[in-house]
């Protein structure tokens, strides 16, 4: 026991040993810290603002830089954007002309394809009439028989092709289908009352063409109904039986084009 209590004491004086070397310990780095901290003078302290003021100076001089850089580009851009805008504008003006320009071309050439079509409608009618025998001339459309037959024969074939024989109304009508064919049935006759010469539609002989000598109303043959019997001479009409196998001239008018 009194070892354990030597032992306890000893232990103690050590502690107490150890606290004492520890508030040394704390003494000495106190006084240590009072001694090297900074020390700065008026001097120094005014030269380290001043250098700092320096920084502060070079950074807001290149903040300044950068700034008006910046602004320069900026500005630069937006001028190009303002060009930019200019020009597209501009060119949508000039689309917008186009647009227009072509909107009208195209409605002139839509009225001349319509045009066209009624045209080439008209020219396909013709061709269709060119290849059922058929010329047009003047405003007429003229058949001449590939065959013969007597006049009243012939008159009904002109008839079944809604048309009739040829009823001359004027010298150029005259001229033409008497340069055509000669021995060919025309549509003037005699044979209601014999001397009075009428068309086929009914409507009295004005102007005529008779050859020399006729008609001479031959009366054994009983002459009632007349053909070309020389073709291009200006007077070529013949009176001649209307039993005589001759060509013929079928007369129409076209009829109204369909679009
Ligand atoms: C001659 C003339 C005509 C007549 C014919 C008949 O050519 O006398 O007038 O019509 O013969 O064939
Ligand atoms: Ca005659």
């Amino acid at each position: 026991m009194d070892q354990l209590y030597a032992n306890v004491e000893e232990l103690s004086a050590d502690c107490s040993e150890w606290k004492g070397n520890i508030q040394i310990s704390e003494t000495i780095d106190t006084n240590q810290d009072k001694r090297t901290g900074p020390q700065l003078s008026d001097g120094a302290f005014a030269k380290i603002l001043c250098l700092l003021c320096v920084f502060l100076l070079i950074g807001l001089l290149t903040l300044a830089v950068f700034f008006a850089r910046a602004s320069a580009q900026w500005e630069a851009g937006r001028l190009a954007l303002g060009d930019s805008f200019t020009n597209v504008t501009a060119e949508l003006g000039h689309l917008q002309t186009r647009y227009n320009n072509l909107t009208g071309d195209r409605e002139q050439l839509q009225v001349q394809f319509d045009k066209i079509l009624v045209e080439k409608n008209d020219l396909q009618t013709q061709f269709q009439v060119f290849q059922q025998g058929w010329v047009n001339v003047k405003g007429s459309l003229y058949y001449i028989s590939p065959t013969k037959r007597s006049w009243h024969e012939s008159r009904a074939d002109c008839l079944w092709r809604g048309a009739d024989l040829l009823i001359i109304n004027s010298r150029e009508e005259q001229d033409f289908a008497g340069g055509l064919q000669e021995r060919i049935w025309i549509g003037l006759t005699d044979a209601d009352t014999e001397g009075e010469w009428k068309w086929v539609d009914g409507t009295p002989l004005t102007e005529s063409y008779w050859a020399a000598g006729e008609p001479n109303g031959d009366p054994l043959r009983k002459e009632d109904c007349v053909e070309f019997k020389k073709y291009g001479l200006k007077f070529s009409w013949n009176d001649e039986s209307c039993d005589l196998q001759n060509q013929w001239i079928c007369e129409k008018k076209p009829s109204p084009c369909v679009g």
